[in-house]
C-alpha cells in the first residue's frame, strides 16, 4: 500500500517488476529528478511516457465541482506506464506515486485516477522557539511534497525580521536564505507564502509604518515571492497609540483598515499577489463580534486563518466551518495547531497521528495548514499523517497512516520505535497515553495475582527487554530524529529502571526494594518531561503498598 491513498485505483493486474526506467515526453527532467530522489535508475528500459492534456478528464474533480491542476491518470502495462495530467504539478504528483509503487515493488498493470480533496494542504513554521536549520527546512519541504502537500507558510515567531524587527528589511544574507527556500518550494511544487507579524508595535494611523510594511513586502517580492501573509495573532487587543484610539472605534476597525489598504496597494503593484491574514481572534465562536466584522470588512479573496473552536482544537468540524462562512463570508483556512508543542506544551512530544478532523471538512474550508513543532525531524511523523488525511480524507486510517509514517522515517527501526511512540501521542487531539504499556502491565498484574508467576516473569522480561532495546537504539544520535528527542529519551531511560523496580518489588516487597522503588518513582515524578500515562505510576504505587 502506498500513501497517500490513491482515489480510484484499479492497478491490480499482473505484477510488473521494474528496476530502472526511461522517461519520455513532457517534463522529462522533473520526472527524472523525482525518480532519482527515490534512488531509481533513469537510464533503464521500462518506459514512462508523460502526456499533457487539458481535458475534463485531467482537470475536473466531481466531488468538488471544480478544476484542479493536481489531478493525474496513470496507465500501467508490462512494458510502459503512461502519465496523463494537465500541468507540471499533476505530473509531479503522478511521478511520485509511480516511484513509490516501483520502490515498494507494488507496481501492477491497470489504471489509476488520482486527485487531492483538500485544496490547500501544507504546513506553517508558525511556532515559538528555535527556528529550523536550513538543512532541516529543505528536508521537510522535499518530504512533504513527495507526500502530496502543496503549500508552505513561512512565519517563525522567532525570526526577528518576521515580528519583532518587522520594520527592518532582511539583510542580504537572510534574504538569500529566503530566496533559496522560495526556489526549493517551487522545485517541489509547494506554494510559498511569506508572512509578517507587525502587530506588536504597528501604529495603524502611521503612514510611515504603512510604507515600511509595504517596503518589507516588496523586499521579499524581489526574490520572486507573490503569496503573502499578514498575521495579527498574539498581539495586544487594545490600542497602544493614542492616535489609533482616536481614529478607530475598535481594534477590529483598525485591522480592517490596515488589511484593505495593504491589499489594495499590493494588488496595484502586482495583480498576482495573494494575501492570507490571521485575525487577532483566530479561534472560538465563529459568530463573535470581532471575527464577524473582520470577515465582512475585508475582500472575499483575502484568505483568513482560523484555528477552530480552540487555539489547539481537539476537533475541526464541517458544522463549525459552515458557521464560519455564514458569519464572515469566507471559508476558513485552518491553521491547525497540531503537532506544535511550544509554550505550555513544551514538555510534550506530539508524535501521534492527526485525529478528529471531519472527513468531509474539505468541502467547507480553503484547506488546512499544520503548525509544526520546533523539532523538524520529529514533525515529519505527524505531518505525514496530515498529508494522508488532506489528500484522501475519506480513506484516511490513522493507525495505518502512522505505521507508514514510522516506516518512511525510520525504516527497519520502526518496530522498536513503537515502544517509545506508545507514550508520545498525548496532545490536543488525543488524551490516550501509553496504551500498549497499560495493557501489558495489567496483563502481567493479572498473571501475578492468579499465581502464574512464571508466565508473568516471561512477559515482563520480554517487555522491558524490548523497551531497553528501544532505548539503546534511541541513544544513537546520528539518527536526526533521535537527537531531537533527547529529553524524552532520558525520561524513557528512567521509565525502564522504574519498571524493573516495580517488578522486583512486586515479587519481593522487602523494605530495601521498596526504598529503591520509592526513590526511582520520586525522581521520575519530579522530572517535568511528559512521557507515560497513569499506568506506570499506578503500578509503582501498588507495589509500594504490598
Ligand atoms: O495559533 C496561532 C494563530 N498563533 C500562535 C502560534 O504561533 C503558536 O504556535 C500556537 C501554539 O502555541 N498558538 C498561537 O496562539
Amino acid at each position: 500500500m502506498i500513501y497517500p491513498v490513491i482515489q480510484n485505483n484499479s492497478l491490480n493486474g499482473k505484477a510488473v517488476n521494474v528496476n530502472s526506467v526511461k522517461v519520455e515526453g513532457d517534463f522529462k527532467e522533473t520526472v527524472e529528478r523525482i525518480f532519482a530522489d527515490y534512488s531509481i535508475d533513469t537510464n533503464g528500459n521500462y518506459t514512462i511516457n508523460v502526456k499533457i492534456s487539458d481535458s475534463r478528464k485531467t482537470t475536473y474533480i466531481d466531488e468538488l465541482f471544480s478544476l484542479s491542476d493536481e489531478k493525474y491518470f496513470l496507465t500501467v502495462n508490462e512494458t510502459c506506464a503512461v502519465i496523463e495530467a494537465a500541468t507540471r504539478r499533476g505530473v509531479f504528483r503522478a511521478a511520485n506515486t509511480l516511484a513509490k509503487l516501483i520502490k515498494n515493488r507494488e507496481l501492477k498493470c491497470g489504471e489509476a485516477e488520482d486527485y487531492p480533496l483538500f485544496k490547500k494542504r501544507g504546513y506553517i513554521e508558525g511556532f515559538y522557539g528555535n527556528t529550523w536549520e536550513r538543512s532541516k527546512r529543505l528536508s521537510v519541504m522535499k518530504l512533504m511534497a513527495q507526500y502530496g502537500m502543496n503549500t508552505f507558510y513561512y512565519a517563525p515567531k522567532d525570526d526577528i525580521y518576521h515580528r519583532e524587527k518587522w520594520r527592518e528589511l532582511y539583510p542580504q544574507k537572510e534574504l538569500n536564505e529566503l530566496k533559496e527556500l522560495f526556489e526549493e518550494a517551487q522545485k517541489h511544487e509547494l506554494d510559498f507564502h511569506w508572512c509578517i507579524g507587525p502587530g506588536l508595535t504597528y501604529q495603524y494611523t502611521s503612514e510611515d509604518d504603512f510604507n515600511k510594511l509595504i517596503e518589507k513586502f516588496k523586499c521579499v517580492y524581489s526574490i520572486g515571492a507573490k503569496n503573502f501573509g499578514l498575521l495579527l495573532d498574539d498581539i495586544p487587543d487594545e490600542f497602544q497609540y493614542e492616535k489609533d484610539a482616536e481614529k478607530f472605534d475598535s481594534i477590529v476597525d483598525a485591522h480592517i483598515y490596515l488589511i484593505n489598504k495593504a491589499y489594495k496597494t499590493l494588488k496595484e503593484f502586482d495583480a498576482d499577489i495573494t494575501l492570507t491574514v490571521c485575525p487577532t481572534q483566530y479561534h472560538g465562536n465563529e459568530s463573535d463580534y470581532y471575527i464577524t466584522k473582520f470577515g465582512r470588512g475585508i475582500p472575499t479573496d483575502v484568505t483568513i486563518f482560523w484555528t477552530g473552536a480552540e487555539i489547539c482544537s481537539r476537533v475541526l468540524t464541517s458544522r463549525e466551518a459552515n458557521e464560519f462562512f455564514r458569519s464572515t463570508n469566507h471559508m476558513p483556512l485552518y491553521w491547525d495547531n497540531y503537532p506544535v508543542n511550544d509554550c505550555e506544551m513544551f514538555q510534550e512530544m506530539h508524535l501521534g497521528p492527526i485525529l478528529g478532523r471531519d472527513k468531509d471538512l474539505y468541502k467547507h474550508c480553503e484547506g488546512l495548514i499544520s503548525n509544526v513543532m520546533e523539532y523538524a525531524e520529529c514533525s515529519k511523523i505527524p505531518l505525514l499523517t496530515i498529508a494522508d488525511y488532506l489528500w484522501n480524507p475519506v480513506c484516511y486510517d490513522s493507525e495505518k497512516s502512522i505505521k507508514n509514517a514510522h516506516s518512511v522515517i525510520l525504516g527497519d527501526k520502526a518496530e522498536l520505535f513503537s515502544y517509545i511512540a506508545d507514550h508520545l501521542a498525548v496532545s490536543c487531539v488525543s488524551r490516550h497515553a501509553s496504551e500498549y504499556m497499560s495493557e501489558k502491565l495489567s496483563h502481567i498484574g493479572f498473571l501475578m495475582s492468579t499465581g502464574r508467576q512464571d508466565e508473568a516473569a516471561i512477559e515482563f522480561k520480554d517487555f522491558n527487554a524490548k523497551n531497553r532495546e528501544c532505548l539503546e537504539m534511541l541513544n544513537d544520535k546520528t539518527v536526526p530524529m533521535f537527537a531531537e528527542m533527547q529529553k524524552w529519551v532520558n525520561k524513557f531511560s528512567m521509565c525502564c529502571d522504574l519498571l524493573d523496580a516495580v517488578y522486583t518489588t512486586s515479587l519481593s516487597p522487602t523494605d530495601e526494594n521498596k526504598a529503591d522503588l520509592a526513590s526511582l518513582l520520586e525522581a521520575y515524578n519530579s522530572d517535568a518531561v511528559i512521557l507515560t500515562g497513569f499506568c506506570l505510576r499506578e503500578a509503582a504505587e501498588k507495589a509500594l503498598l504490598l
